[in-house]
């Protein structure tokens, strides 16, 4: 299923450069062509930030699928994790009056007016990576993860490797009200529900490496190395952070505390591969494709899919060997 779509998205995008290619040559010499220099559909891209590792390698997908050879001019904006910069970005982009809007959510609350704004101004709108909480009807449709799945999988991994004896847990939490830190807390709660693993602290550190060093250095104030057992993050960067803030404070992580995480960016396998994090849940930022196809699909007037799913794998530090070589990302 997400292969064809993958697929037929390549396809359109193939397409439609031919037709861009098509468009500028003949407004050259006769002055033909649009004279607005309209040939290009202006999708206007408002991103999180540029908080981890993931976000790159999701922000450099974007902007290949959305080149200009592809048929796009791609206004962009990364709003630093400010949900109302944010907002005010694609509030710009609704008086610029772009073709199409792909938004990229920090949090999940408070999209209601914009979105709606949107709609009244005919610009289709996709969502890509995280989810809102306003009405589906507000936007066309979603592309990204089951973060709620990639919860379910680092708890299932914990209970299977702990669950049977008094494991004491700290969690590092991605930022507050963004669907991934929502969704990832759930699934991983209700998978360790009933065993032997107890949270003793959970905080956010924002998704970030710094975040994740500041708030672990905190944990292991408060509890010591011996006082804390496992670590779950929400993201490899967090991890990364915290593994720094373990070495600091005179323990071996991986070894004195276990961690898990989610994303399986570069670094992240790395640090697995390294025995550093025990187990990683991935999450797939390679999403421009995808998106761009569901922007086509929009203004050519189709119903595109409201919500396509990307799948995720699991890596063992033996697993991360084996394809280390081979990531994209
Ligand atoms: O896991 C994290 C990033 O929304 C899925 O955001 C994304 C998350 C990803 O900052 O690294």
């Amino acid at each position: 299923m997400m292969r064809k779509n993958a697929l037929a998205g390549i396809a359109l995008l193939g397409a439609l450069a031919l037709t861009a290619v098509g468009c500028s040559s003949s407004s050259g010499g006769d002055g033909g062509g649009d004279a607005s220099g309209d040939e290009l559909i202006t999708v206007g891209f408002a991103q999180t930030g540029s908080e981890s590792g993931w976000r790159s390698a999701n922000t450099e997908s974007m902007k290949e699928a959305f080149s200009t050879e592809n048929g796009f001019d791609l206004v962009f904006n990364a709003a630093d994790n400010d949900p109302a910069a944010q907002i005010a970005a694609v509030r710009d982009f609704i008086n610029q009056g772009v073709d199409a809007i792909v938004i990229a959510p920090i949090v999940e609350d408070g999209w209601d007016d914009v979105l709606q704004e949107a709609a009244d101004a005919d610009i289709p709108v996709i969502l890509e990576d995280r989810t809102v909480s306003a009405s589906e009807d507000l936007y066309v449709s979603w592309v990204g993860l089951d973060f709620e799945r990639e919860g379910t999988y680092a708890g299932e991994w914990a209970v299977e490797q702990f669950g049977d004896t008094d494991t004491k847990m700290v969690v590092l939490e991605g930022t507050t009200g963004s669907a991934p830190a929502n969704d990832r807390a759930k699934g991983f709660d209700d998978a360790i529900a009933g065993s032997s693993i107890e949270k003793i602290d959970s905080q956010t550190g924002d998704f970030t490496r710094d975040g994740g060093k500041t708030v672990m250095e905190g944990f292991l104030q408060k509890y010591g190395v011996d006082g804390i057992d496992l670590l779950y993050a929400h993201n490899d960067d967090m991890a990364l952070g915290a593994i720094e803030a373990i070495e600091a404070a005179g323990g071996v992580p991986g070894e004195d505390i276990k961690i898990i995480s989610i994303d399986a960016v570069k670094d992240g396998m790395l640090a697995l591969i390294d025995g550093k994090i025990n187990f990683i849940v991935e999450c797939n930022p390679l999403l421009g494709e995808l998106a761009a196809d569901l922007v086509t699909q929009a203004l050519d007037g189709g119903t595109p899919e409201k919500e396509i799913y990307v799948d995720d794998e699991t890596f063992t530090p033996e697993q991360a060997a084996e394809v280390i070589d081979q990531r994209a990302y």
